[in-house]
């Protein structure tokens, strides 16, 4: 069958720190209480998957220093240095990395871990109502869930002050191998960083435009044009529209529909390139307990379609393998 051999790697991430609100650090917790394990092995009963638990972190002397407008700043230095760790050990243990969050300060510590772990050679699809490129001069709020890809892009080093315990993370990718999809709730800085340095970016409305298939095949042709790079998925659930998945911190109206989700997950399974996912911003202490069912549901087809479920059913290659006989 088409996914004999996958081999997959869970690593929890129970961080709140990025943002204001408590509870999303529960969102591994619910993921997995909701079956998250049986509900991926039923998608091949041959495929590997193994559970590292959730990560845990103590903040390090050397990051001891506050930052500038970066609220929490030791907690997500000290975090995604650990994250970073873990995430290339799973990749290089030849496993996808599924890195379930906790707010999307992580991605900063999931990138980062996959970059070294292929040495250099990733795509990044950041699918996000946000850009989550701000940096501590920009940020209208100071949480740094709002910055990971402004530490992460190379052409933005200049931008930042020094940042204590921060020397693990390098190197950084290049703007050029990144893409957003999903936008529609974009600070003015982002919008003018994306317009200045030119970053793939493709807004809410380009999908109405243009379609969920088109988009993802012009945003892969763009970060991986070669189609030899590792692909990580940076998933915040509030790319999904608000009542698909009412339970994060910063939900938006106006987004992807599920299906979306789910078909632009399936384009990447599809290339066999998939080499990380994050799945982060389920916040279960929002909204009513039939909110938190559908976004952790809805977390769970993403994350399913990512790895391989196929809406239409699994064809079966060899006659032999029909159990009915
Ligand atoms: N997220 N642009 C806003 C900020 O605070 O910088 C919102 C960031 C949201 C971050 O959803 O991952
Ligand atoms: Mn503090
Ligand atoms: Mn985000
Ligand atoms: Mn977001």
């Amino acid at each position: 069958l088409h996914n004999d051999g996958l081999k997959v790697g869970i690593l929890g991430i129970p961080f709140d720190k990025g943002q204001p609100r408590i509870g999303v650090g529960n969102g591994p917790r619910f993921i997995r209480d909701a079956g998250l394990i049986k509900r991926i092995q039923s998608i091949d009963k041959n495929m590997d998957i193994k559970d590292y638990g959730d990560v845990s972190y103590t903040v390090s002397k050397d990051v001891s220093e506050e930052v500038e407008n970066m609220r929490e700043y030791e907690h997500m230095a000290s975090c995604c240095r650990e994250v970073s760790k873990n995430v290339a050990k799973i990749i290089n243990d030849g496993r996808i990395c599924l890195s379930l969050g906790g707010d999307h300060s992580i991605g900063l510590g999931t990138v980062d871990g996959h970059i070294q772990a292929k040495s250099d050679n990733i795509a990044v699809l950041w699918i996000d109502a946000h850009a989550d490129l701000n940096t501590n001069k920009t940020s209208a709020t100071g949480n740094v869930h709002g910055m990971p890809m402004a530490l992460l892009a190379k052409e933005l080093s200049d931008y930042w002050p020094y940042l204590p315990g921060m020397d693990w993370q390098k190197p950084m990718i290049s703007l050029r191998n990144i893409a957003y999809v999903g936008l529609r709730d974009v600070d003015v800085y982002e919008r003018l960083v994306i317009d200045k340095l030119g970053i793939t970016a493709f807004g809410i409305e380009d999908i109405e435009k243009y379609g969920i298939h088109s988009v993802i095949n012009m945003a892969l042709e763009k970060v991986d044009p070669y189609q030899n790079r590792s692909i990580h998925v940076s998933y915040d659930i509030d790319s999904l529209d608000a009542l698909e998945a009412p339970s994060t911190g910063t939900a938006v109206r106006g987004g992807l529909t599920l299906r979306e989700g789910i078909h632009l997950m399936e384009m990447v399974a599809n290339t066999g390139r998939l080499g990380a996912i994050d799945l982060v911003e389920v916040n279960p202490s929002i909204g009513s307990a039939s909110d938190v069912r559908n976004t952790v549901d809805a977390a769970i087809h993403i994350i399913m379609a990512s790895l391989g479920h196929k809406r239409q059913g699994l064809r079966i290659k060899k006659i032999q393998e029909m159990p009915l006989q």
